[in-house]
């Protein structure tokens, strides 16, 4: 029976571009025809030098480190992550709550600590990669391959595209957020502290730690890691996983992304009900939900309110209509 349902669905023309596997022939040719006018050598010089020192921090981690230092490192993964998921996606990219003041300046001081743009521009390409998903105006779109979606993007020109359709988006409620404007105003020395100097010094001065192995773990070990778990849901996450909401798209539900990333690889959900505050069909701890739990802790203590959802009518009802059918046979086995 699954079989032949299998064969009953139709194939879209987006499913069928994509090209997963590795192919070394695709990967020679996509190298001879790139543009390498566009390559940005002072980004991906960077790149090179933060793994460098990252493969130094695994090895001071492992055999040079104290145990605070390491416990330091895993809190600062916490806030850097809640930063980008609580802060800059779900808050001021999504709107899917809304936060006083201080919870606002906490999210801010996080999100400058996960050193990934300002929130400001963080959003803006955010907002642009959810209107064009997959086209040239999405900043990392998954068509010009994994490692393009996953970092390649940051060391090349953006697309024309993304710029003028990235224009027509209204960014208003991101300008009149005097957070937001004052840490793009001075982003560079505070990114400069919070990812760099405070992970080297606290550690240094609290606990003696040798300042070059604080720098190396807590700062550019956990940045790195930092950095790609984030990229997964870019790249891995518009690639493998089921698709339960919208099978016409390529943003998946890939768990592996969603436990990494405190909840955010339910990307197929995602996608379908951007606005939805726990970026998943579930918000609980047997979603990975940390981001979501945080929120509604939160929103308990007052922090938070106004978080918007979905009714379960809604997504049974999109599920039935553009999903794969994995929902239904999830549900069906645990009822
Ligand atoms: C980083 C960001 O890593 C990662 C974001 C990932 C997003 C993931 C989303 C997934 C969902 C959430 C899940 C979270 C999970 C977290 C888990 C955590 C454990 N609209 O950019 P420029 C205009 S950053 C409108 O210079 P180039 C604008 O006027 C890492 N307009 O273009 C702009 O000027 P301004 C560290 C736009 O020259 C002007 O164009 N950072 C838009 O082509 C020029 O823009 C880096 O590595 C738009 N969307 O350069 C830096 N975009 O800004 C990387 C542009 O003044 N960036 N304009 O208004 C760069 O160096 C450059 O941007 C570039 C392109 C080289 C990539
Ligand atoms: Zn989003
Ligand atoms: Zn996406």
């Amino acid at each position: 029976g699954e079989l032949l349902e299998e064969e009953d669905q139709p194939h879209s023309p987006l499913l069928e571009k994509r090209e997963l596997k590795i192919n070394v022939r695709k990967i020679i040719h996509d190298l001879r025809h790139l543009d390498w006018s566009k390559v940005v050598w002072r980004n991906a010089i960077l790149f090179m030098l933060l793994h460098f020192y990252s493969v130094y921090g695994i090895y001071l981690a492992i055999f040079v480190a104290q145990w605070k230092t390491i416990g330091f490192s895993v809190m600062l993964y916490f806030m850097a992550a809640l930063g980008i998921t609580m802060g800059a996606h779900r808050l001021w990219s999504h709107r899917s709550f809304k936060a006083t003041l201080p919870l606002r300046v906490i999210l801010a001081v996080f999100q400058t600590l996960s050193f990934q743009n300002d929130i400001f521009e963080w959003a803006r390409d955010h907002r642009v990669h959810h209107k064009y998903s997959e086209t040239d105006a999405d900043p990392h779109n998954a068509r010009r391959g994994f490692f393009f979606s996953h970092m390649g993007w940051l060391m090349y020109r953006k697309h024309p595209d993304v710029i003028t359709k990235g224009r027509t988006l209204d960014v208003s409620d991101l300008q009149e957020d005097k957070i937001v404007m004052w840490q793009r105003k001075h982003y560079v020395p505070l990114v400069v502290t919070a990812c760099f100097v405070l992970p080297t010094v606290i550690p240094w001065v609290l606990w003696e730690e040798h300042p070059v192995t604080a720098l190396m773990v807590a700062g550019f070990l956990r940045y790195n890691i930092v950095l790609h778990v984030t990229w997964f849901v870019n790249s891995l996450a518009h690639w493998v996983g089921s698709k339960p909401f919208d099978k016409n798209i390529y943003p998946s539900q890939n768990p592996i992304v969603a436990y990494l990333a405190l909840g955010e690889g339910w990307h197929n959900y995602h996608h379908v009900f951007p606005w939805d505050y726990r970026t998943a069909e579930f918000g609980g701890l047997g979603a990975y939900n940390i981001t979501s739990l945080t929120i509604d802790f939160c929103s308990k203590i007052g922090l938070a309110y106004d978080l918007k959802t979905v009714s379960p009518e809604m997504i049974e009802q999109r599920a039935h209509r553009t999903g794969d059918g994995s929902r239904h046979s999830v549900s069906s086995k645990t009822e």
